[in-house]
């Protein structure tokens, strides 16, 4: 069992254990653009975010601070900074739209927004539509204000219980959730699987292509590297082929991305740019076997598969070395209980598929929202997967069940997308599904009637497509538009999603 001091800033930990344990001077941030930071900078500039917040902003301890950036070296110490003050971190991802972050900030009412300068038009948006209160502060003016400050901050001595990091996920009906983790969670996910299973040590310098909005990027960029003494190369937005060289150049030791990344860099045959590399994660979707194993053929690696949730901030089955058994997720990791669930809530035999419930040092904790009751269920975090368990106790992924389209790692809502396309002028109806994709494992599929006259045909998917791109993060536009006279309906008129499923399995 995990135990916690009942006054843990998760920040303090991360930071001046790091530096305590492996010295100031260590390379704690790099970018593929040159930029270096050791751990002593990094501190000094989290806490000159920390002097801003506190001083310039009037943060007072509990209030929110919403993050809205890429990847970059200035994130993190805001990120580090803000939990340093006693502020709680409302992450978004860079791509997400007004549209998209209006819920969100309706919801977390941060008082103070932290945007790249490069994305920080659709926070302003949000600010003058929903929330005039907010205080939005661009990365050029909060580098400006941070370097006149002189780096020494006293961290705020939160509980070990105090909410740090408030994590949006979309819902399958396209209204976000917002899951809500302490301090000691933080810690915890390295008290699991960073030090279980990924093991990193203080030489690895680490890449991984999600962002820190997406818990597995936070894990994987900041916590677990800090934790281990190792170094973070930040990238922001790259394809799989770009990635690859930069794994090359940059002599990184340990990636992390999805299964597509890993699928195009075979395909494209961009492997031997990976022959650096120690050792490899993937998460965000199930990475078949195939993949598993072309993968081990041509590098020698055995790719660490592993399954995680916002909900609970990071990877609960996995594997590594030896224990890996290809095709499967993996066992819980050292922590964690996992079961196969009957439809009568009961653990099911071997062999048999059912739902996963988890029960960990993690649990989901949605913030004020009904929807917790179906995933916290007589303890049990269900997750919304399927999944099989062997007599060895391995568990192998089977299906989704909550609806999600799970593209290339992301989750995205068939309910947003339809709102999205709906609104192009000449649709009168649409209906959004996943399609199986070899590359992406699923991509969004929309189903659309269009006004009478109207033409359908490639032009007219592409501007609908735009107008998508325009409105939601472009992560989540139908890849694939299907014209139809009508949608398949029941008898009391509802869309059978399951009809169009069907049609664009076949
Ligand atoms: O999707 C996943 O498997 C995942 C992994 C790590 C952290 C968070 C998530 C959602």
């Amino acid at each position: 069992e995990l135990r916690y001091p009942d006054r843990l800033n998760a920040a303090t930990e991360l930071i001046d254990t790091a530096i305590a344990g492996f010295g100031a001077d260590r390379p704690a941030l790099r970018t593929p653009g040159g930029e270096s930071w050791s751990y002593g900078e990094l501190r000094t500039r989290a806490n000159q975010v920390a002097q801003v917040l506190t001083e310039d902003l009037g943060l007072v301890p509990g209030q929110r601070v919403m993050l809205h950036s890429p990847n970059t070296p200035w994130t993190v110490a805001a990120w580090l900074g803000l939990l340093k003050a006693g502020g709680v971190a409302v992450t978004t991802m860079a791509a997400l739209r007004a549209r998209e972050l209006t819920p969100i900030v309706e919801r977390t009412l941060p008082s103070i927004a932290l945007a790249d300068s490069r994305c920080a038009q659709d926070v302003h948006v949000v600010r003058d539509a929903a929330m005039p209160s907010l205080a939005v502060v661009e990365s050029d003016d909060l580098i400006a204000r941070a370097s006149g400050k002189s780096g020494e901050f006293t961290d705020v001595r939160t509980a070990a219980d105090d909410v740090a990091l408030l994590g949006p996920t979309s819902g399958s009906t396209g209204v976000p959730k917002i899951t809500m983790h302490f301090h000691r969670d933080i810690l915890s996910i390295d008290n699991t699987f960073g030090r279980h299973v990924l093991r990193l040590t203080p030489d690895d310098v680490v890449a991984c292509s999600a962002p820190f909005a997406f818990t597995f990027g936070l894990g994987m960029l900041v916590v677990f590297p800090l934790r281990a003494g190792a170094c973070a190369l930040l990238t922001e937005k790259v394809t799989p082929a770009q990635l690859a060289d930069i794994v090359h150049q940059e002599g990184v030791t340990a990636l992390a991305t999805a299964p597509t990344a890993y699928k195009a860099i075979l395909r494209e045959g961009r492997d031997k740019k990976l022959a650096g590399l120690r050792l490899a994660v993937s998460a965000g979707e199930h990475i078949p076997r195939r993949t598993w194993e072309q993968f081990r053929d041509r590098l020698g690696i055995r790719i660490i598969n592993g399954i995680g949730a916002t909900e609970l901030l990071h990877i609960f089955i996995s594997a590594a070395g030896d224990e890996i058994r290809p095709g499967a997720t993996g066992k819980p990791v050292p922590g964690y209980r996992a079961a196969v669930l009957g439809p009568d809530g009961g653990e099911v035999g071997a062999g048999e598929a059912g739902q996963l419930g988890v029960i960990g040092p993690v649990g989901c904790r949605y913030l004020d929202d009904e929807r917790q009751k179906n995933y916290v269920v007589d303890g049990w975090n269900v997750t919304g997967d399927v999944f099989t368990r062997d007599e060895d106790g391995y568990f192998f992924f089977q299906a989704r069940t909550d609806g999600m389209i799970v593209s290339s790692g992301y989750n995205i809502g068939g309910p947003e997308v339809e709102a999205a396309v709906e609104t192009h002028p000449d649709v009168v109806e649409v209906a959004v599904v996943g399609k199986p994709d070899p590359e992406r494992g699923s991509v969004v599929c929309a189903f659309v009637v269009l006004r009478a006259g109207v033409v359908g045909d490639g032009v007219k998917a592409k501007e609908i497509q735009d107008h998508v791109k325009q409105i939601l993060a472009p992560y989540k536009y139908p890849r694939v538009v299907r014209f139809r006279e009508r949608l398949p309906r029941n008898a009391s008129g509802k869309v059978q999603h399951f009809a169009l499923r069907k049609i664009i399995t076949d």
